[in-house]
């Protein structure tokens, strides 16, 4: 513990690492576009600059907190410095903002507004670069990159991927995958990631509104639309709701008032996901054949296994995620009980880029069907609820659409690291009375580490479980138990850190505030859950005794050979 002095107040500090983080602390929201605590520090933007009382200039990112500091974050200096900085970013920036997909949540342009730059010297001669819209999932501008190097380091230092890299030298200096490569043709995983933490319009979400607005009004068709367990607590930040709220109920009436036909909720699709894979753990175990079982709920880290580990590929689930079990379940629903002549389109409402790739993946087609048609993340569903002039935040919440609007606090969970493995145990476990619910809680699955181990007794056997979030920590667990170094039962892995919460469709930014609010948000959905376990959903049990009989397999499972 010490303290240092900050614009003439005393303030103490103990395990900051550096003397940004002190500031901040101290209520002042000192601008960055390359620091993100969960990052390496860069220390290039030099944004973030203090003066010390020698009048020694430096980056606050990149220093440790000394005891008896004395520093000043907004003197003249630092302002000039701070509005040169942006200045030169712009010359080099195209500045069509009022098109850019980051209108209104790009930092550079909040901070170009809260700094008063209101003129660019320069003009920018920079010849334009080709938009990448090669991926499903997101589109590359390097028009609008600022060489902050945050997806950068987000690509290597937390999915130990390094699809982005930096090329050439001063004045021509980008950032691009390497070779100078579409993105689609590289092994990007889609996890929008390098889009959270961009600061500007240079990575954002391939969108896929105009199509559905479409739909919406086509008198030919139904459109049915399912929500995912992490949108719910992420959506409110786009309309002022307090970090973590469950805006359900908000959505719903929204996404009704926008014209859904009908709204259902994938924490439904969890349900029967914990009954399929729980029965495959089972199987597994009793067979003793390709153990280790991973889970495949998480489309970025199926594509990663499938191309960083294929000879591991074989031991994922054959599970369909949730998103593709519902969505086949709805559209055999049409196909087979409606009277409706419409056709059915699934629409799903995502916290997740990687989504908008599994749905084209050619094993979620059943019946010469694709079984989800489109998918909104979050941060598109925001931008549809304002195009249509609905305020979110005023809306008295409305209930989900029946016969799937009944889903279980497993199904919740799903939306947070370890949510998926506590959910099958709950399955397996079979009990929901408070005891067992709590010490299954306890085994060691919930927190945010990247890797948390836990053993659970299963009848007469030990399972040995591993909870991974991260694809950097996903790797190295993987080499690990491709050496035999570790061995275990069940593996769940979530591509994005603490699990969809964060996935690169959500709202940003994502602080640690947020982080902690959205985990706590699903957790407090699942406690006010009267029903705990996926197979005491009355719906899930009618539904395998009636429609889903004789197909689970068509439905609900892959058909492919890993
Ligand atoms: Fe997820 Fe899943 S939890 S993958 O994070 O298994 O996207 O929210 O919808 O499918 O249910 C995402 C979230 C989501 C699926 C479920
Ligand atoms: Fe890397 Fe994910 Fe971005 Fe692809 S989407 S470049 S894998 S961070």
């Amino acid at each position: 513990m010490g303290y240092m002095t900050i614009n003439n107040r005393r303030v103490t500090f103990d395990q900051e690492k550096n003397v940004l983080s002190v500031i901040r602390k101290s209520g002042i929201d000192l601008p960055t576009f390359c620091y993100h605590s969960e990052l390496s520090t860069y220390g290039a933007c030099r944004m973030c600059v203090v003066e010390d009382d020698r009048g020694k200039v430096f980056a606050s990112c990149s220093e440790k907190p000394r005891d008896g500091m004395v520093i000043y974050t907004n003197t003249p200096r630092l302002q000039h410095h701070r509005k040169m900085i942006l200045e030169l970013l712009l010359a080099s920036h195209n500045r069509d903002c009022t098109t850019c997909r980051k209108n209104g949540i790009c930092t550079l342009q909040k901070l170009s507004v809260q700094l008063g730059v209101n003129y660019v010297r320069f003009e920018n001669n920079k010849p334009q670069i080709p938009l990448d819209e090669s991926s499903d999932c997101i589109v590359r501008d390097p028009n609008k990159c600022i060489l902050c190097g945050d997806c950068v380091r987000t690509c290597e230092e937390h999915q130990g991927l390094g699809i982005l890299e930096f090329a050439y030298r001063g004045s021509n200096m980008q950032v691009m995958p390497a070779f100078n490569r579409k993105i689609g043709e590289t092994n990007c995983v889609g996890c929008g990631q390098c889009r959270v933490v961009c600061p500007t319009g240079a990575i954002t979400i391939m969108h896929n509104i105009s199509p559905v607005w479409k739909l919406i009004y086509d008198s030919n068709v139904r459109v049915v639309v399912q929500i995912a367990p992490a949108v719910r607590i992420a959506i409110g930040d786009k309309f002022g709701l307090p970090k973590g709220e469950n805006a359900l109920g908000k959505l719903v009436a929204a996404l009704r008032r926008m014209g859904f036909d009908e709204i259902y909720d994938t924490n439904f699709g969890a349900d029967l996901t914990v009954m399929e894979e729980s029965k495959e753990l089972m199987e597994r175990l009793e067979s003793g054949e390709n153990l280790p079982l991973f889970t495949s709920c998480c489309p970025a880290w199926v594509k990663y296994c499938e191309d960083q580990f294929p000879d591991l590929a074989k031991h994922i689930s054959s599970c369909r995620s949730p998103q593709q079990m519902f969505g086949a379940l709805l559209k055999e629903e049409a196909r087979e009980n409606r009277e409706d002549q419409r056709k059915t389109i699934v629409v799903s409402i995502m916290p997740c880029t990687a989504k908008k790739a599994e749905i084209k993946r050619p094993e979620h087609w059943t019946d010469g069907e694709q079984d989800v048609d489109y998918v909104l993340t979050t941060q598109e569903v925001s931008r549809m609820i304002k195009e249509a002039g609905i305020d979110l935040a005023q809306l008295e919440p409305e209930a989900l659409d029946m016969p799937f609007g009944i889903s279980s606090g497993a199904g919740a969970i799903f939306g947070v690291t370890g949510g998926v493995t506590e959910a099958v145990l709950r399955r397996l476990v079979n009990s929901n009375k408070v005891a067992d619910l709590e010490a299954i809680s306890f085994t060691g699955i919930r927190g945010v580490e990247g890797v948390k181990e836990a053993t659970v007794t299963l009848g007469e056997r030990e399972v040995k479980i591993a909870v991974v979030n991260g694809l950097k920590s996903a790797g190295e667990v993987m080499k690990k138990i491709q050496s035999g170094e570790l061995y275990y039962d069940f593996v769940e892995v979530m591509a994005c850190r603490r699990g969809c919460i964060t996935g690169g469709g959500q709202p940003v930014p994502i602080g640690p505030r947020t982080k902690k609010a959205r985990v706590e948000g699903l957790y407090r959905i699942d406690n006010l859950a009267q029903i705990k376990l996926s197979n005491e959903n009355p719906i899930i049990q009618s539904l395998y005794d009636g429609m889903l009989k004789g197909k689970e397999h068509k439905l609900l499972h892959n058909n492919i050979q890993r």
